[in-house]
């Protein structure tokens, strides 16, 4: 059952400030284990707008756009980012819904900037099974203070959901990097391809072998549920879905007090580099200009 007011929406009509949605616990939590399941953040208007905004996004996707995976019976996977400097709905979430002040409290950053989202759209019955990955170490930016705030526009079961690796955010370790320029079954130009091997300082491991040893964690998740993950935790497993369900996920991806611009010579992924040397961004700045805009 769906409370009537999302915690967001009694956050506005009452005098609760966001350290009272978001408890102690829930800020220990994702400092400790790198990841916080947070209920009921996103009202109707919200899911509404970013289910408005994904239709006209899909009609008209960006160049980055592609399918990842594509099968026999032409279920697909699609994945598309930085999609809100054209998606007008995406730029109203982005500057206006709670997601900045989630991040920013969960984080426990003074300020934050707004850094891309990316979108995950899954077909019915969609089999594929994103990788086990991590993100920041890949990133054209580099900090502790980066997050994902993960959000189902449509309700997904735990084995279906993003899953994670407890805690794996926190000792520094950089796994090998998945090949994502792989993921083009319709062999799709310009699509980046990197060596990041130098990078890694350990192979992945079989998570999928034995996923109790690791401690997964994924949660069953309606939409207006998120979940706010460090960019350096082990996350990955989410997919196949049955027959009949599909999944669409919005994340948004925020800056906080530590991060500083990086140009990675071994490639960047997403490689956000050249627009943000338009931007006049260069390595060692801080986040900002209109690409990577402060909220709050
Ligand atoms: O939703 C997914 O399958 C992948 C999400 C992901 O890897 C991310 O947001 O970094």
């Amino acid at each position: 059952m769906r409370l009537r007011h999302t915690v967001a929406e009694l956050r506005d009509e009452t005098e609760m400030g966001w350290s009272d949605v978001i408890t102690n616990d829930d800020k220990e939590t994702y400092h400790r284990d790198g990841v916080v399941c947070l209920r009921s953040m996103f009202g109707l208007e919200w899911l509404d707008l970013l289910r408005d905004g994904l239709a006209s996004h899909l009609e008209a996707p960006t160049h980055r756009a592609r399918v990842w995976d594509r099968d026999e019976a032409g279920r697909t996977m699609m994945w598309d980012s930085q999609a809100w400097r054209s998606v007008g709905q995406y730029e109203r979430f982005v500057r206006e819904s709670p997601a900045a002040e989630l991040a920013k409290t969960v984080m426990g950053s003074s300020a934050v900037n707004f850094f891309f989202d990316a979108v995950f759209v899954r077909s019915a019955g969609s089999q594929f099974r994103t990788p086990w990955h991590q993100d920041e170490p890949y990133w054209s930016v580099s900090g502790y203070d980066t997050c994902t705030v993960w959000m189902p526009l449509v309700p997904v079961k735990a084995e279906n959901a993003l899953a994670f690796v407890p805690g794996s955010h926190a000792g520094r370790a950089v796994y090998e990097h998945y090949d994502f320029g792989l993921l083009n079954p319709d062999g799709k130009t310009e699509v980046d391809r990197s060596d990041f091997s130098s990078v890694a300082d350990q192979p992945v491991p079989d998570i999928d072998a034995d996923p109790e040893a690791y401690g997964v964690v994924s949660w069953d998740m309606e939409p207006g549920d998120c979940v706010v993950f460090n960019s350096r935790i082990m996350h990955g497993g989410s997919g196949q879905l049955p027959r009949d369900t599909g999944l669409s996920v919005f994340t948004t991806k925020w800056l906080g007090d530590d991060v500083r611009i990086a140009f990675r010579a071994e490639g960047m992924d997403p490689d956000f580099s050249e627009v943000m040397r338009e931007h006049g961004l260069a390595p060692g700045d801080r986040p900002g200009t209109e690409l990577l805009p402060r909220i709050c």
